[in-house]
């Protein structure tokens, strides 16, 4: 297998630059917003696409996220292939036009951009995964953003209490900056006592996995989650599953976490969210860094996935006819 550059990605600049090409091709269907700032001072930015995208208009809100860990580069080119597809093919693909005419899609390219182009940007790649954030009383820097969410967070033996680990959940819920500024902007999409977002993927890197709430339990109904959701999250997780040939199952099958951004906004914020682990299934593909030739071959897999996660948003229960 022929190793990745860094160079084989987008940079961060790259998205900006992306972003701001989207805004102005597509004015009515492309608006860009910064919701808030990285540690270091790097703009988070949301993009959102839909017909009378300006407008707030009253249309089910799905949510995709990316690149919570720096070194898990795919998921920016995910990110970037979403917005190339749903723009270009809006007006083209009857089955896209009439998502996003009912639809406001939300897409954050970068959760994490200073861990992205700490690990990208010196020349080789650094195998980091944290953010970029120093902890008081250690020498080492970095929060892992996805154990840092305020749900049962460092409950359960799924995050580590040491800065030098990779699974630092931070000094308390949401001390990690990106996840503040992004959980602050979940809790701004609630209007009129409503939670807007129904439905939410967060992109990571490796596996070929689909996962589902909770991960903090083994058990598969806790508070908050019933046998109903529960069904809902299995039946979902599996039609996106058989779209893109990853399997899919509740998160702590895989391994306990706490703090992950799933629990968080199914728990918190009733919002059926599932992480896509992709390419390469395990090492052998190139781990964290596959080689640059893959990345339209494997955003353009989860092109159906996305797509069927947009339609189910006006009830995502409706996949087992419990539709709560
Ligand atoms: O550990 C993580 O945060 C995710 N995997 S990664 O290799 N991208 O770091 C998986 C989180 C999913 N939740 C559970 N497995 N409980
Ligand atoms: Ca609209
Ligand atoms: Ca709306
Ligand atoms: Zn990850």
């Amino acid at each position: 297998l022929r190793a990745a550059a860094p160079s084989d990605y987008h940079t961060y600049d790259d998205v900006i630059a992306a972003v701001a090409d989207a805004e102005a091709r597509y004015p009515g269907l492309v608006t860009s917003q910064v919701i808030g700032q990285s540690y270091e001072g790097r703009d988070i930015v949301a993009v959102k696409i839909s017909d009378n995208a300006a407008t707030d208009e009253d249309e089910p809100e799905v949510l995709f996220t990316h690149n919570q860990h720096a070194r898990e580069h795919l998921t920016v080119e995910m990110a970037l292939y979403t917005l190339g597809e749903l723009t270009s093919q809006y007006g083209t693909d009857a089955e896209i036009t009439a998502l996003l005419d009912t639809r406001e899609v939300w897409l954050v390219p970068t959760v994490n951009p200073d861990g992205k182009i700490y690990d990208q940007e010196s020349g080789t790649f650094r195998s980091w995964r944290k953010n970029r954030q120093p902890n008081s009383g250690s020498a080492a820097l970095g929060t892992d953003l996805n154990r840092n969410w305020a749900h049962e967070w460092g409950c359960c033996g799924g995050s580590s209490g040491s800065p030098g680990s990779d699974t630092y959940r931070g000094s308390a819920p949401e001390s990690g900056t990106e996840v503040g500024v992004v959980a602050d902007f979940v809790r701004g999409r609630v209007v009129g006592g409503e939670q807007q977002i129904t439905a939410h993927i967060d992109f990571h890197t490796y596996g070929e996995l689909v996962l589902w709430p909770y991960g903090f339990t083994y058990a598969d109904t806790a508070p908050g989650l019933t046998a109903d959701d529960a069904a809902a999250f299995e039946a979902l997780g599996t039609a996106l599953a058989d779209t893109n040939g990853y399997t899919p199952q509740q998160s702590s099958d895989l391994y306990i976490t706490d703090g992950t951004v799933n629990d968080w906004m199914w728990a918190d914020q009733g919002i059926f969210s599932f992480t896509f682990e992709m390419y390469p299934s395990s090492s052998s593909g190139g781990g964290f860094y596959p080689p640059g030739d893959v990345i339209d071959r494997e955003t353009s897999r989860n092109r159906e996935a996305v797509l069927t996660l947009l339609d189910y948003a006006d009830c995502p229960y409706r996949i087992t006819g419990n539709e709560a």
